[in-house]
């Protein structure tokens, strides 16, 4: 197509960083037309991901998700092409991995996700919060670094 190029934040989680799922998620990614903008492996305190899931912080989930995502590092990536939040979306499938085996065997969330909350991978889910996540992460300046607080392992 000709359309123009959208970006969306993709995340491997705790689960997927320590079982050595990056490799084979990045072949998909590469197949699929996406290109890697950034990346940056990260250790989440707390007290960002609380803010990076600010949205269900009054759920009865809200503290095992917390410990899931500080459990070990994450890869956070910036994913650009065409259509990007919905196809990255298409691609991730479903939120509970564990459906997502048995509905969606091609996703990614099936390769490698566990169940409704050790799902793997993240995926923005609109063009908005695509862009607040990738703010969130990545300090964009002229010089491109990241922000201080999120330090490269
Ligand atoms: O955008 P998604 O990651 O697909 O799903 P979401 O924004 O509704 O939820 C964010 C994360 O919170 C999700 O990836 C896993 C976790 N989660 C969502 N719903 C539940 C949940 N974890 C538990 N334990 N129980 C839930 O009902």
């Amino acid at each position: 197509g000709s359309g123009e190029k959208e970006r969306t934040l993709g995340v491997i989680k705790p689960d997927g960083f320590s079982g050595n799922y990056t490799e084979r998620i990045k072949e998909v990614i590469v197949e699929y037309g996406f290109n890697i903008n950034k990346e940056m492996v990260i250790q989440l305190d707390e007290e960002l991901a609380a803010k990076f899931y600010a949205e269900h912080s009054s759920k009865s989930f809200f503290s095992s998700l917390i410990k899931y995502m500080t459990s070990g590092p994450v890869l956070v990536m910036i994913l650009e092409k065409e259509n990007a939040v919905a196809h990255w979306r298409d691609l991730i499938g479903p939120t509970d991995a564990g459906k997502a085996k048995l509905t969606h065997p091609q996703s990614i969330r099936a390769m490698c996700g566990v169940d409704l909350e050790k799902n793997c991978v993240h995926g923005s889910d609109s063009h908005q919060s695509a862009e607040r996540e990738i703010a969130f992460f990545f300090k964009e300046t002229p010089s491109d670094e990241a922000v201080e607080k999120h330090d490269e392992l």
